[in-house]
Protein backbone atom coordinates (compact mmCIF):
# COMPACT_ATOMS: atom_id res chain seq x y z
CA UNK A 1 0.00 0.00 0.00
CA UNK A 2 1.27 3.53 -0.88
CA UNK A 3 1.56 5.24 2.02
CA UNK A 4 1.71 9.42 2.13
CA UNK A 5 5.23 10.45 3.31
CA UNK A 6 6.09 9.62 6.83
CA UNK A 7 3.31 7.17 6.90
CA UNK A 8 3.85 3.60 7.68
CA UNK A 9 1.76 1.12 6.29
CA UNK A 10 -0.02 -1.26 8.18
CA UNK A 11 -1.40 -4.38 5.85
CA UNK A 12 -3.93 -6.10 8.57
CA UNK A 13 -5.88 -2.70 8.84
CA UNK A 14 -5.34 -1.59 5.29
CA UNK A 15 -4.36 1.86 6.69
CA UNK A 16 -1.48 4.47 7.21
CA UNK A 17 -0.62 5.60 10.15
CA UNK A 18 1.91 8.17 11.35
CA UNK A 19 2.77 9.37 15.05
CA UNK A 20 3.53 12.85 15.25
CA UNK A 21 6.55 13.86 17.50
CA UNK A 22 4.82 17.38 18.27
CA UNK A 23 2.01 18.47 20.56
CA UNK A 24 -1.62 19.21 20.10
CA UNK A 25 -5.00 19.65 21.51
CA UNK A 26 -7.61 17.19 20.37
CA UNK A 27 -9.14 19.60 17.71
CA UNK A 28 -5.23 20.37 16.28
CA UNK A 29 -4.60 17.12 16.00
CA UNK A 30 -7.75 16.02 14.21
CA UNK A 31 -7.00 19.56 12.11
CA UNK A 32 -3.49 18.48 10.95
CA UNK A 33 -4.77 14.86 10.07
CA UNK A 34 -7.30 16.27 8.11
CA UNK A 35 -4.58 18.02 6.26
CA UNK A 36 -2.78 14.82 5.50
CA UNK A 37 -6.04 13.41 3.97
CA UNK A 38 -6.98 11.21 7.05
CA UNK A 39 -8.61 11.60 10.36
CA UNK A 40 -6.68 10.62 13.81
CA UNK A 41 -5.89 6.73 14.46
CA UNK A 42 -8.29 4.45 15.36
CA UNK A 43 -7.41 1.80 16.65
CA UNK A 44 -10.25 -1.20 16.68
CA UNK A 45 -8.36 -4.40 17.50
CA UNK A 46 -5.45 -5.62 19.47
CA UNK A 47 -3.26 -6.00 15.85
CA UNK A 48 -3.68 -2.31 14.87
CA UNK A 49 -3.60 -1.17 19.01
CA UNK A 50 -0.53 -2.82 19.58
CA UNK A 51 0.89 -1.57 15.99
CA UNK A 52 0.29 1.69 17.30
CA UNK A 53 1.79 1.27 20.52
CA UNK A 54 4.82 0.67 18.80
CA UNK A 55 4.78 3.35 16.64
CA UNK A 56 4.26 5.97 19.31
CA UNK A 57 6.88 4.25 21.42
CA UNK A 58 9.44 4.84 19.03
CA UNK A 59 8.59 8.36 18.16
CA UNK A 60 8.76 8.86 22.25
CA UNK A 61 8.15 6.49 24.65
CA UNK A 62 8.10 9.42 27.37
CA UNK A 63 4.95 11.38 25.87
CA UNK A 64 0.93 10.30 26.03
CA UNK A 65 -0.39 10.32 22.39
CA UNK A 66 -4.39 11.74 21.36
CA UNK A 67 -5.78 8.88 19.03
CA UNK A 68 -9.48 9.33 17.26
CA UNK A 69 -12.26 8.51 19.82
CA UNK A 70 -14.51 11.23 21.55
CA UNK A 71 -17.56 11.80 23.04
CA UNK A 72 -17.96 15.42 21.80
CA UNK A 73 -20.67 16.01 19.64
CA UNK A 74 -19.07 16.14 16.31
CA UNK A 75 -21.77 17.46 14.58
CA UNK A 76 -24.95 19.98 15.18
CA UNK A 77 -26.60 23.44 14.55
CA UNK A 78 -24.20 26.15 14.86
CA UNK A 79 -24.95 29.21 16.88
CA UNK A 80 -27.39 31.51 14.76
CA UNK A 81 -25.59 34.11 12.51
CA UNK A 82 -22.33 31.19 12.34
CA UNK A 83 -21.36 29.40 9.45
CA UNK A 84 -20.93 25.65 9.84
CA UNK A 85 -17.38 24.59 7.96
CA UNK A 86 -17.08 20.62 7.89
CA UNK A 87 -13.08 20.31 7.21
CA UNK A 88 -12.44 21.88 10.45
CA UNK A 89 -15.46 20.99 12.32
CA UNK A 90 -16.06 24.35 13.91
CA UNK A 91 -19.14 26.89 13.41
CA UNK A 92 -17.51 30.68 12.47
CA UNK A 93 -18.94 34.14 12.24
CA UNK A 94 -17.19 37.40 10.83
CA UNK A 95 -18.25 40.26 12.98
CA UNK A 96 -19.39 43.18 11.06
CA UNK A 97 -18.57 45.80 14.00
CA UNK A 98 -15.72 47.44 14.88
CA UNK A 99 -13.60 46.34 18.15
CA UNK A 100 -9.71 45.97 19.87
CA UNK A 101 -8.47 42.56 20.36
CA UNK A 102 -9.64 41.93 24.01
CA UNK A 103 -13.45 42.97 23.11
CA UNK A 104 -13.41 40.85 20.12
CA UNK A 105 -12.36 38.27 22.48
CA UNK A 106 -15.08 39.00 24.59
CA UNK A 107 -17.65 38.63 22.16
CA UNK A 108 -16.75 35.54 20.63
CA UNK A 109 -16.44 34.31 24.92
CA UNK A 110 -19.99 35.18 24.97
CA UNK A 111 -20.40 33.15 22.26
CA UNK A 112 -19.34 30.20 23.46
CA UNK A 113 -16.25 30.26 21.16
CA UNK A 114 -12.63 31.87 20.47
CA UNK A 115 -11.49 34.46 18.39
CA UNK A 116 -11.05 32.45 14.75
CA UNK A 117 -8.51 29.39 13.99
CA UNK A 118 -7.20 29.73 10.60
CA UNK A 119 -4.65 26.46 11.46
CA UNK A 120 -4.77 24.79 8.25
CA UNK A 121 -5.10 26.28 4.01
CA UNK A 122 -8.44 25.04 3.76
CA UNK A 123 -9.74 26.95 6.85
CA UNK A 124 -7.78 29.64 6.30
CA UNK A 125 -9.17 29.85 2.60
CA UNK A 126 -12.70 29.56 4.19
CA UNK A 127 -12.45 32.29 6.76
CA UNK A 128 -11.08 34.70 4.25
CA UNK A 129 -14.43 34.59 2.06
CA UNK A 130 -16.10 34.81 4.75
CA UNK A 131 -14.77 37.93 6.08
CA UNK A 132 -14.81 39.36 2.63
CA UNK A 133 -18.45 38.62 1.95
CA UNK A 134 -18.86 40.66 5.50
CA UNK A 135 -16.06 43.69 4.57
CA UNK A 136 -13.66 43.39 1.68
CA UNK A 137 -12.19 46.63 2.51
CA UNK A 138 -11.65 46.27 6.74
CA UNK A 139 -8.87 44.08 8.48
CA UNK A 140 -10.66 41.66 10.83
CA UNK A 141 -9.09 40.21 14.03
CA UNK A 142 -8.52 36.22 14.19
CA UNK A 143 -7.29 34.89 17.33
CA UNK A 144 -3.20 34.34 17.36
CA UNK A 145 -1.26 36.58 19.97
CA UNK A 146 2.53 36.92 21.22
CA UNK A 147 1.56 39.37 23.60
CA UNK A 148 2.34 36.94 26.61
CA UNK A 149 6.03 36.90 25.02
CA UNK A 150 7.11 38.46 22.14
CA UNK A 151 8.04 36.69 19.30
CA UNK A 152 5.96 33.23 20.56
CA UNK A 153 2.46 33.24 18.36
CA UNK A 154 0.35 31.80 20.20
CA UNK A 155 -3.18 30.73 19.01
CA UNK A 156 -6.08 31.64 21.33
CA UNK A 157 -6.53 27.76 22.72
CA UNK A 158 -3.20 28.10 24.36
CA UNK A 159 -1.53 26.20 21.74
CA UNK A 160 1.83 27.26 19.94
CA UNK A 161 1.49 28.53 15.92
CA UNK A 162 2.42 25.64 13.85
CA UNK A 163 3.87 25.19 10.29
CA UNK A 164 1.25 26.53 8.51
CA UNK A 165 1.31 30.46 8.62
CA UNK A 166 0.47 33.36 6.06
CA UNK A 167 1.91 35.85 6.84
CA UNK A 168 2.47 38.89 4.68
CA UNK A 169 6.11 40.01 3.45
CA UNK A 170 8.39 41.20 6.42
CA UNK A 171 5.05 40.16 9.02
CA UNK A 172 5.57 39.87 11.98
CA UNK A 173 7.02 43.38 12.69
CA UNK A 174 6.31 44.02 15.98
CA UNK A 175 6.00 47.50 14.34
CA UNK A 176 5.29 50.06 17.56
CA UNK A 177 4.75 47.05 19.81
CA UNK A 178 2.43 44.87 17.96
CA UNK A 179 0.85 41.50 19.47
CA UNK A 180 -2.70 40.55 17.82
CA UNK A 181 -2.96 38.89 14.46
CA UNK A 182 -5.67 40.50 11.61
CA UNK A 183 -5.89 39.94 8.02
CA UNK A 184 -5.24 42.39 5.88
CA UNK A 185 -8.49 43.36 3.92
CA UNK A 186 -9.25 41.89 0.55
CA UNK A 187 -9.05 45.47 -1.06
CA UNK A 188 -5.93 46.15 0.22
CA UNK A 189 -3.82 48.64 -2.54
CA UNK A 190 -1.27 46.40 -2.16
CA UNK A 191 -2.11 43.44 -3.26
CA UNK A 192 0.44 41.14 -2.75
CA UNK A 193 -0.31 41.16 1.06
CA UNK A 194 -4.52 41.03 0.25
CA UNK A 195 -5.81 38.59 3.13
CA UNK A 196 -2.36 37.93 4.10
CA UNK A 197 -1.74 37.53 8.05
CA UNK A 198 -0.50 40.53 9.99
CA UNK A 199 0.29 41.72 13.29
CA UNK A 200 -1.61 44.59 14.57
CA UNK A 201 -1.19 46.31 17.91
CA UNK A 202 -4.23 44.84 20.15
CA UNK A 203 -5.66 48.34 20.63
CA UNK A 204 -6.34 49.15 17.53
CA UNK A 205 -10.28 48.91 16.30
CA UNK A 206 -10.77 46.06 13.67
CA UNK A 207 -13.41 43.58 12.53
CA UNK A 208 -13.06 39.97 14.06
CA UNK A 209 -14.07 36.32 13.39
CA UNK A 210 -15.39 34.26 15.88
CA UNK A 211 -15.08 30.17 16.35
CA UNK A 212 -17.85 28.15 18.52
CA UNK A 213 -16.74 24.20 18.89
CA1 LIG B 1 4.68 41.32 19.00
CA1 LIG C 1 2.86 44.41 11.58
Amino acid sequence: MACPGGYESHQHSRSCYKAYDHWGNYNSARATCSSDGGTLAMPRDAVTNTFLINLKNAVDPNAAFIFGLTDIRQEGPCPSGYESHQHSRSCYKAYDQWSNYNSARAACTSDGGTLAMPRDAVTNTFLINLKNAVDPNAAFFFGLTDSRQEGRWVWEDGTVLGIFRQWAPRQPDNWDNEDCGEYRSDNHHDASIRNKWNDRSCSATRKFICQVG
